[in-house]
């Protein structure tokens, strides 16, 4: 009888040809960094090394910016839109046909769950990829004045929630406009950016036109401050991103910041209580809460409150918390223990403050770092976990009696990202919206993206838009 043969399931580490080290990619190769430094990225969920990755430094980082240069002048900013869109559409298709391995590496790397990796991340990648590609030969009809053109040498700093997902977003949009690329990945998930190095040179992107310089804060800030650079594009934390806009004032370089959010998810009487708590769910569970516009705080209505709490802990009862790499796994691990030691102090705050705190009876594994989906009730708008970012698996519920009351605690914080409203009334949505100080206001779902539609921030959330139309005149001159 012939020998049955399993293929790997999409979700096996098997489809990973994992390197035990990785160089910097600098003008299309990669190449070991002067100082001849390396770090080690790991597993989340396991503390496995999966690599050992180059510390780029300034010395790297200037020569970085040289080859980007180089290649905006002589190549990228000469060619034609239809051109450079030809090498995006390239990319995006390779991204597609690579997208096992892009999302399982994310996986090891980042800890999220493979579904959402397979569903959301890479495919949304690819997407960005696509969509801006459409964009490059179209520039002078995007409403953005006579003679839009590029600004030159972008550089890019990203952080570890979304680490491909990030990267689409800076790299797509800059070089459907024109610029060339520096970019550095967060230290703690640099595989997947480094897995896109080879995409590009499978592409034949010219070298320079893209160059991923891996490190840690020291080496996002030289990319910062580097003087041949004309843009910088930032997410992170909103610490950091204030230290950035200082370092760069007067310095003639432009700049978006896509920094920190505490979204208010509103509840109001009469909306589909189930579908709701669906999104509650998603709202602050999807990628273990580490997402800058998650629906961290519930507004509930105080009529519906007792029902839309008690649903809720039966749903979350049902979520499987665990190894990332299975399919069925719904909460997968937190990306660092720095991260983990952040999450469980700010929880430990909350129950100080007089916070109630619940998580549903969940076994987390033994390695790896692990915190289980956690819900305070009785929070009030002074509480530190309603005002501050925890940015992990946490929801802090507050409550509300009318709409004005909703709207005021959901614009008392010092961010304003993201928030939801959930409603059976299009004139009360509608009403709400309008008021809200935030970026992007979802209706009746939550966390959901396209790349047709901008995405940023008021007051502390940073400043400038990505996606859509919007996300072009971060990377023109007009
Ligand atoms: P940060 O600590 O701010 O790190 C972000 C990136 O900046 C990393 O690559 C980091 O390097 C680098 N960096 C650190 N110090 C720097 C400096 N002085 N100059 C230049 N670069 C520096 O944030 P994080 O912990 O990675 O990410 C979590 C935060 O990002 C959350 O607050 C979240 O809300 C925010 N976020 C916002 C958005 C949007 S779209 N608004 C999206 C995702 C995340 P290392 O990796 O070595 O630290």
């Amino acid at each position: 009888m012939p020998k049955f043969e399993y293929a790997p399931a999409p979700e096996s580490r098997a489809v990973v040809d994992l390197q035990p080290s990785y160089g910097l990619f600098i003008d299309g190769e990669f190449a070991d960094p002067a100082s001849g430094q390396s770090f080690k990225t790991v597993s989340p969920s396991t503390e496995e090394v999966l690599a050992e990755v180059a510390e780029g430094d300034a010395a790297d980082v200037d020569r970085a910016v040289r080859a980007a240069r180089r290649a905006y002048e002589r190549v990228w900013s000469q060619m034609s839109g239809a051109e450079r869109g030809k090498y995006l559409f390239r990319i995006a298709r390779i991204m597609q046909e690579r997208s096992r391995e892009l999302a399982v590496l994310e996986t090891l790397d980042n800890g999220k769950p493979i579904k959402e990796s397979r569903d959301v991340d890479i495919p949304q990648a690819a997407a960005w990829f696509f969509y801006y590609a459409g964009w490059a030969d179209k520039l002078d009809h995007a409403g953005l004045g006579p003679n839009p053109r590029a600004l030159g040498v972008a550089g890019q700093v990203i952080p570890w929630n979304f680490p491909l997902l990030m990267l689409a977003w800076k790299i797509a949009p800059a070089l459907a406009c024109g610029n060339t690329v520096v970019l550095k990945p967060a230290e703690t998930t640099p595989l997947t950016a480094l897995l896109f190095a080879e995409i590009c040179q499978q592409a034949d992107l010219p070298p320079g036109v893209v160059n991923i310089v891996t490190g840690a804060g020291a080496t996002g800030q030289a990319v910062v401050e580097h003087p041949d650079v004309n843009k910088v594009a930032f997410t992170g934390s909103t610490e950091v991103g204030k230290r950035i806009a200082r370092a760069v004032a007067g310095s003639r370089k432009k700049v978006t910041l896509e920094l920190g959010g505490k979204g208010a998810n509103i509840v109001y009487d009469d909306a589909p209580i189930d579908q709701a708590v669906e999104g509650i769910v998603t709202g602050i569970f999807f990628n273990q809460g580490h997402v800058c516009c998650a629906g961290s705080r519930l507004l509930v209505q105080e009529s519906i409150a007792d029902d839309v709490v008690d649903r809720l802990k039966r749903r979350l009862a049902t979520l499987r918390v665990g190894d990332p790499l299975d399919k069925n796994t719904d909460v997968g691990a937190i990306n660092s223990a720095e991260q983990l030691a952040r999450i469980t102090a700010l929880a430990q705050v909350g129950e100080d403050e007089g916070a109630e705190r619940w998580s549903p009876a969940c076994d987390l594994p033994g390695t790896g770092f692990w915190f289980a989906p956690t819900v305070f009730t009785g929070v009030s708008n002074t509480h530190r976990i309603a005002q501050e970012e925890v940015f992990g698996p946490v929801l802090s519920v507050l409550t509300f009696r009318t709409p004005d009351e909703a709207v005021a605690k959901a614009n008392n914080t010092p961010y304003g990202l993201s928030a939801g409203i959930w409603s059976d009334k299009g004139s009360r949505i509608l009403w709400t919206a309008d008021r809200l100080r935030a970026g992007v206001v979802w209706a009746n779902t939550f966390n959901k993206f396209d790349p047709s539609s901008p995405f940023g921030g008021y007051k502390e959330s940073g400043y400038g838009r990505e996606g859509g139309r919007h996300g072009l005149e971060a990377y023109l001159a007009h």
